[in-house]
This record gives C-alpha cells, sequence and structure tokens, in this order.
C-alpha cells in the first residue's frame, strides 16, 4: 500500500515537474538555463538520478530560435560575420538559426523581422542596412515581447527598442584616419601642400559609412589645404571600388589621396589604379587609406599597397550568443552598447602613435603571425 501511494506521488511530482518546465518555456524570456544541464545527462548517470532530475533529463531538447537579419554578402568582412554567426549560432550550441540575407536591401530586412516576429523566435538580431526605418517594427517586436540584439552597424531609433548592441566606433575610425593622413603628410613635409582628395564612401545611409565620413570630416574641416573632389558610393563592394576609381581617374588630374571605407573597395581601386599605371601606397604617388583589415587587406599592407588600414571587427555574433545566454539565465547585462577591440595597421616604417579618446593607440605592421592568425 505504502508503495502505491509513493509510486503515485512520484508520478504526481513527474507530472507537475513537466506542466512547470513546459509552461516557464511558453513565457519565454527569463527561463533558467536548463540545456547545458541536459547536455551533461548520459545514460548510465541517470540511474543516480532523482525522480525529477530524471524526468527533466526526459524531456527534448528545446534549441533557442534565433532569427539573424544579414545585410547582405557584399564583402569580405560580411562574409566573415557570417561565418561568425553560423559558428555562434549552431545546433550544437543549442541553437536554431533562422538566416536571411538581405542582399543590402532594406525592405527586405524588415520583412524578415515582421516574419520572424510572426514565426515567434525566441530572439532577433538584425544587423541593419541603414539607419533608418526601424522604429515601427522594432516596436512590434518589443510588444511581442522577442529581444532584439543589434550587430555592427546602429539604427535611429529609441534605445528601449533593442537589449544590446555590439559593434565598432565608426566615428572614431574615420578620425583616425584623418589624424594618420595629417601626421603622414607633416613627416613628407608636406603639411602645408595642397592635397586632393577623393572617397569612396560605403553605402549611403549606413552608419558605417555615415561615421567614418563624419570621423574623418573632423580633420578635414582643420585643413584648408585638404581639397575633397569626390565622395562617390562603391557600396563596399570591390567592382563598386573599381568603378567609382576608374571614373575619379577620368575626371580628376591630380589625386594624392584615396580613402576607400573598406577593403573591398580598395583593392578595387587599386586594379583600377594598376590598370591606369597609376603608382600608390607606400612608393607611390597616391596614397591609399582603407578600413576593415581583413585578410586580404592586411596582405595589401604588408605589400605596401595599402598605406594604412582601421581596423573593424567583424566577430561581433559571440557577445550576442553571450548577451542570450544571460537573459536566458535571468542575468541582466550592465551596458546596453559594446565596442569591439581594434587595432590599426600602416605600411609605414615607423608606425605611428594615435590619439584616441582613452588613449593611445600604437599603429602595428603587418606581420607574418599576424596573418596566420587572422580568424578573417
Ligand atoms: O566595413 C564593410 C561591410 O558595416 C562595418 O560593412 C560594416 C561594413 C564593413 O560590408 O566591409
Amino acid at each position: 500500500m505504502e508503495n502505491k501511494i509513493s509510486k503515485r506521488m512520484q508520478i504526481t511530482a513527474v507530472i507537475l515537474l513537466f506542466c512547470l518546465i513546459t509552461c516557464t518555456a511558453c513565457t519565454g524570456k527569463n527561463i533558467p538555463d536548463y540545456h547545458d544541464n541536459y547536455e551533461n545527462y548520459t545514460a548510465d548517470s541517470t540511474d543516480k538520478l532523482s525522480v525529477s532530475e530524471r524526468a527533466r533529463a526526459l524531456l527534448p531538447k528545446k534549441l533557442i530560435k534565433i532569427g539573424f537579419v544579414q545585410v547582405g554578402h557584399e564583402s569580405d568582412w560580411r562574409i566573415a560575420a557570417t561565418k561568425s554567426c553560423q559558428e555562434a549560432f549552431s545546433e550544437e550550441n543549442g541553437y536554431e538559426l533562422l538566416f536571411v540575407d538581405a542582399d543590402n536591401d532594406p525592405r527586405v530586412q524588415v520583412d524578415a523581422v515582421r516574419k520572424f516576429i510572426r514565426e515567434q523566435v525566441d530572439y532577433l538580431i538584425i544587423d541593419p542596412v541603414l539607419t533608418t526605418g526601424w522604429t515601427a517594427v522594432l516596436k512590434e517586436a518589443y510588444h511581442a515581447k522577442i529581444p532584439v540584439i543589434l550587430l555592427d552597424r546602429t539604427i535611429d531609433c529609441s534605445k528601449r527598442y533593442y537589449y544590446a548592441w555590439f559593434g565598432s566606433d565608426f566615428v572614431q575610425e574615420g578620425e583616425l584616419a584623418g589624424q594618420w593622413l595629417q601626421s603622414y603628410l607633416n613627416r613628407q613635409g608636406r603639411g602645408a601642400d595642397n592635397i586632393n582628395i577623393v572617397t569612396i564612401n560605403g553605402t549611403d545611409g549606413a552608419s558605417a559609412q555615415l561615421g567614418r565620413t563624419e570621423g574623418f570630416a573632423r580633420y578635414l574641416k582643420r585643413h584648408s589645404e585638404w581639397n575633397l573632389l569626390a565622395e562617390e558610393c562603391g557600396d563596399f563592394t570591390e567592382s563598386g571600388g573599381r568603378m567609382v576609381m576608374e571614373q575619379y581617374l577620368e575626371t580628376y588630374e591630380k589625386i594624392d589621396v584615396v580613402i576607400c571605407q573598406n577593403d573591398n573597395e580598395a583593392l578595387g581601386a587599386c586594379a583600377a589604379m594598376d590598370a591606369a599605371g597609376v603608382s600608390y601606397g607606400k612608393d607611390g604617388d597616391v596614397i591609399l587609406i582603407s578600413f576593415d583589415a581583413t585578410r586580404a587587406g592586411l596582405e595589401a599592407v604588408m605589400e605596401g599597397k595599402i598605406n594604412a588600414d582601421f581596423e573593424c571587427n567583424p566577430l561581433s555574433p559571440p557577445y550576442a550568443a553571450e548577451a542570450v545566454r544571460q537573459l536566458e539565465a535571468g542575468i541582466k547585462r550592465k551596458e546596453k552598447d559594446y565596442y569591439l577591440p581594434e587595432e590599426c595597421f600602416t605600411s609605414d616604417e615607423h608606425p605611428m602613435i594615435l590619439i584616441t579618446g582613452d588613449g593611445r593607440k600604437q599603429m602595428l605592421n603587418v606581420t607574418r603571425e599576424i596573418l596566420k592568425e587572422r580568424m578573417y
């Protein structure tokens, strides 16, 4: 009799526990992170567990559903970011990743977010093409109680509609480029010369484009002898960079500096200058500045083709995964916005020290070791 009662109690306990866990899973947020514990249960170890632990171990593994909206596949940087996202949000790590490549189309991004909301993903992760056009759809996500994590580019929207952002300080990148150019020209004894500058911008209206332009403009303002001849959009692509550079070479007789807002554009600009017989880089006539510091970019720095390359770190997805884990465990993040660590590279024989808001930054020459360790 006693045996029967205790059996009945055990069954009731299992059912109660099952209901409790299912209900918690339905409410979505702030559930305890039981996925990790679940991984530890093996067939042998279940014998030593209590009834409730065994019930937990037998529950189907629930993957965390991530709706990820990517900008596109325009550059090496972007490909690296996508790869990092697929690794960070793999099934082995406990995620079901629903991934949309928007091919640089802002409308595709907004539609994808709406679809993910309807599908009730657990988290939305967005790398926005443009800064604009986000408020309405992010409000919808907010009311659907789906946390939003932003990566890389920023948006014009109240901070309450996203949980965290991980990316780069684009304004500082642009400023560092201006600061480097100023010191480089001084070193060359060209500090008072008229300098003709062209820029090949990234996608118009992307925060990476806006920030780098704004940062560099702060130095342009200080130098009345710097003439910005033109700033056309190369869309962060190699073909865009090449096309724009070809036009510049046809239009302007004397170009002293080319600023490309990413490495792919810079490689395109190199191809255009090669074809036109124009020399550039460390020993050439045209000074070439770039952003990203991808492997291909750094190789070009090492070969002396790019004079200075300002890093932009594409490996933000692991930070987003950490934020998701923290939310699952009910831990609140202290800061909303987080800047990734970044370096500055140069082909100068004596790399400069640049001044940033937080102190001094020693520029680096590219070595074989740096290239070997480069993840992208
Ligand atoms: O510089 C470029 C990419 O948003 C920082 O987008 C990113 C930029 C990066 O396509 O290569």
